[in-house]
């Protein structure tokens, strides 16, 4: 949940900045990760705790070593771990039928059925994934920390979906300070699973491609205040769709509430908005539906300035270039 200013990549008006143009391409994300796994900051809950930090360096080491095309490794979570994820589980799950979207209420039960949702378990990463497959064409890939904006939104381009597996540290249940498997597992994936959701992301990712550092900040903020903290108007009220509200029982309600501000999306507007990631949002931006963001979101993004238009290939999965004269 950090914005990164790569510097790393040159970019001058002849140059455009190097992109991902065929699925295996991803490959090279692994070994640039902004925040590895087992390092953790000094304010990280699970900071002093030496299990913790081994179990992370584990589920780095998947990810590391992950290639497109092979299965991800099954896990065996701990009691410990269950724990946590149980204890999230339960306290979401009594507020999803209130305050989660109807695409979200409509998908969580077929999870429950088909990919071993359930309170008292965690989920595997590829079991998850293939179920993803059948309904978009998502697949779930890990990664074993922050990526940049530019190398996560590419993934999605590709609809893939860059995934953590570890859990947060136990001692704070309620809190995370990165992305954790409950983030992404309760907040992201039913998402993913519904079509026109399926379509806006993509788009983001599209988008993203050979984009210059600037236009990869403004996709980052429209990412940010739509798939993480996003909210819709269904039959007159306010319900979530973002992955950070669906997957925070104390922001959930509170975004919802009539205290913050609620404004609509408009992609110009929103793409420039400053949020604040340690504290709850002050400001959220609301949908008339995914269909009326999609387009949205098109239109404003075929007003940037790129030299050529791109369109992936699911056949060949791969990104076409077209060019203009
Ligand atoms: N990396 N692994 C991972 N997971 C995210 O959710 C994520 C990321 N990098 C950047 C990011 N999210 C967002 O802040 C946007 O910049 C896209
Ligand atoms: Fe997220």
């Amino acid at each position: 949940f950090v914005h990164d200013h790569n510097s790393s990549r040159k970019q001058n008006k002849e140059s455009v900045p190097w992109y991902p143009k065929k699925i295996q391409d991803l490959d090279q994300f692994a070994n640039r990760i902004l925040s590895y796994g087992a390092e953790l900051d000094c304010d990280h809950p699970g900071f002093r705790d030496e299990v913790y930090r081994n179990r992370r360096k584990q589920f780095a080491d998947i990810a590391f070593n992950y290639r497109n095309g092979e299965k991800i490794p099954n896990v065996e979570y701990t009691e410990e771990e269950i724990n946590t994820w149980s204890t999230i589980y339960k306290e979401l799950t009594k507020l999803y039928p209130k305050h989660a979207c109807a695409e979200f209420n409509y998908i969580f039960p077929l999870l429950e059925q088909n990919c071993g949702y359930a309170a008292d378990k965690i989920p595997q990463l590829q079991e998850v994934s293939d179920f993803l497959r059948t309904c978009t064409g998502f697949q779930l890939r890990p990664v074993a920390g922050l990526l940049s904006s530019r190398d996560f939104l590419a993934g999605l381009a590709f609809r893939v979906f860059h995934s953590t597996q570890y859990i947060r540290h136990h001692s704070v249940p309620n809190y995370t300070p990165e992305p954790d498997i409950c983030h992404e597992l309760l907040g992201h994936v039913p998402l993913f699973a519904d079509m026109e959701f399926a379509q806006f992301s993509q788009e983001i990712g599209l988008a993203s491609l050979g984009a210059s550092d600037e236009t990869i900040e403004k996709l980052a903020t429209l990412y940010w205040f739509t798939v993480e903290f996003g909210l819709c108007l269904q039959n007159g009220e306010k319900k979530a769709y973002g992955a950070g509200l669906l997957s925070s029982f104390g922001e959930l309600q509170y975004s919802v509430s009539d205290k913050p501000e609620v404004v609509p999306f408009e992609p110009s507007i929103t793409s420039v908005t400053k949020y604040p990631i340690t504290e709850y949002q002050p400001r959220y931006y609301l949908a008339d539906s995914f269909t009326s963001a999609k387009n949205k979101l098109k239109t404003w993004a075929s007003s940037i300035d790129r030299p050529f238009q791109v369109r992936y290939n699911p056949y060949t999965q791969t990104i076409e270039t077209l060019d203009h004269p």
